[in-house]
């Protein structure tokens, strides 16, 4: 009797223990470096030794050493004499810039932003090849902002996440962000501090980088955005009527948290770009939705007008006065099949590193808190991976969702290119994006190439899901940064 009793006391002892031990271990320290989150993965290639000083070894692969060094001619100055670089040193050509802008944020209220005055913020214009400077002037938000430049493979100091790439900028402060506008397409710029509150409270606006080649005015911005639960779209929720011009391209962006489907009514319509890289050979579709991954943009080309833009529930974009449809729901357009396909500069098929990213959900503790929490690989925040790469290197990454939920999964700094969704390789126009839809049940196999030196966030774009640890980050070797994650630099 008296043993039993001491062998249950035992195990209630030991039990207790282990759940001390993980909830213990679900703490990240009030004040860390990004530079030293999570555990190291190599990818098969190898981990230069100054990212181990934290002790957070676990290495893994091995592989053959492969030393690139920057092929794409960016200015590889600013190492010192031990090759540690620092984040604030990866900025764009020094010289005037092109187009200056400043944006004021302001706080209008609890969980309400405004930029300039106005939420969503100007629509930002410039050309293909600008030297782009923009000043952030935090006005009135008590928390701090910043700006990150959603699908711009900016360098890496103008990324904008709080604590990683610069610290948030407090009220009477600025920060000034400069980048080379190197590829035209449809972009967004929001806030990277408590981004799950200010961008939903409407800390955000469009980039539009117009071709080299292209007449003013040749499109319309159509951005997407829950305002205290209501879907809108330019900031309104009242019908909206847009004139096009035949030629003309609607630029779609879905800054919600969710997925959006689009439907055409009235007319056929082409996608002419996914997150701000054109599609190759775009045919004319017909009675098929298409969906706007959260953070994600679509470029449509309506083939005849008037048309009706139907956005999942928004209600519609008129354009030209076509007509509202009460169409149910359509089949989906699959990009995986979509336009011509033609062979990328990318060697995909003998990659320098491989990682994976397997989105999965278990009970378990974050910051002391019991939960049904996110899991990375299997584990929970801040145990999340550190993916290391070196400048130069093909890179190929398995993403596969079991969570139970679908994730826009979205990495800072690079494009990604689709090469296959659960077993199917790609067969369309090279389907380039940086918000990637990844539903549960779904394998997506992608690869990029590390050409774009720094410390980027590589996490899910439902904000509150990043808040809630779904967050990894993508790390070259030799890079560190100075700014600290702590209670004043909080980019989820
Ligand atoms: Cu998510």
């Amino acid at each position: 009797m008296r043993v039993r009793a001491v062998l249950a006391l035992l195990g209630t002892g030991i039990l207790l223990a282990v759940i001390g031990w993980f909830w213990a271990g679900s703490f990240a320290p009030d004040d860390l470096s990004a530079a030293d989150m999570g555990d190291v993965d190599g990818g098969g290639g190898t981990v230069r030794a100054e990212r181990d000083r934290s002790g957070s070894t676990g290495m893994t692969g091995g592989g053959d050493h492969h030393d690139h060094h920057g092929g794409n001619g960016r200015d590889a100055g600013g190492h010192n004499a031990g090759g540690v670089v620092s984040v604030d040193r990866l900025v764009a050509r020094s010289g005037p810039a092109d187009r200056h802008f400043v944006l004021r944020a302001q706080q209008a209220g609890p969980h309400r932003y405004l930029i300039n005055g106005r939420t969503p913020g100007p629509v930002l214009r410039v050309r293909q090849g600008d030297l782009v400077e923009v000043k952030l002037i935090n006005e009135s938000v008590p928390n701090g902002v910043t700006l990150h430049w959603h699908g711009v493979d900016v360098p890496n100091a103008a990324d904008g996440v709080a604590g990683v790439t610069q610290d948030a900028v407090k009220i009477g402060q600025e920060y000034v962000y400069r980048f080379v506008a190197d590829r035209a397409g449809t972009f967004w710029y929001h806030s990277h501090q408590l981004s799950h509150e200010q961008v939903l409270g409407g800390l955000l606006g469009a980039l539009v980088v117009e071709p080299r080649r292209s007449t003013a005015e040749s499109d319309a911005v159509a951005l997407i955005h829950l305002y205290q639960g209501k879907r809108t779209v330019n900031g309104s929720a009242a019908r909206l009527k847009i004139n096009i011009r035949d030629g003309q391209r609607l630029r779609v962006i879905n800054t919600d948290n969710g997925p959006v489907t689009l439907q055409v009514a009235g007319a056929g319509y082409r996608v002419l770009a996914t997150d701000g890289s054109d599609v190759v050979g775009p045919t004319e579709v017909r009675d098929r939705e298409v969906t706007v991954t959260a953070g994600g943009r679509v470029d449509l080309g309506l083939d005849a007008i008037p048309a009706t833009v139907e956005i999942s529930g928004v209600g519609w974009v008129d354009v030209n006065g076509g007509a509202p449809t009460t169409a149910g729901t359509q089949p989906e357009l699959d990009l995986l099949r979509y336009g011509r396909h033609v062979p990328v500069d990318l060697q995909t098929a003998t990659p320098d590193r491989t990682f994976r990213y397997d989105l999965g959900r278990r009970p378990g503790f974050v910051r002391g808190k019991p939960g049904l929490w996110w899991t990375i690989n299997g584990k929970m925040w801040p145990k999340v991976p550190m993916f290391m790469v070196s400048e130069g290197d093909v890179v190929r990454m398995t993403i596969t969702n079991h969570s139970g939920d679908v994730h826009p999964m979205h990495l800072h700094g690079h494009r990604v290119l689709i090469l296959s969704r659960n077993g199917e390789p790609s067969t369309g126009s090279p389907w380039w994006l940086d918000s990637i839809n990844v539903r549960d049940g779904d394998t997506y196999v992608i690869a990029f190439r590390a050409d774009n030196p720094g410390i980027w966030m590589d996490h899910c774009h439902n904000l509150p899901h990043a808040a809630q640890g779904l967050i990894a980050h993508l790390m070259y070797q030799g890079v560190t940064t100075p700014y600290r994650l702590n209670d004043t630099n909080e980019p989820e």
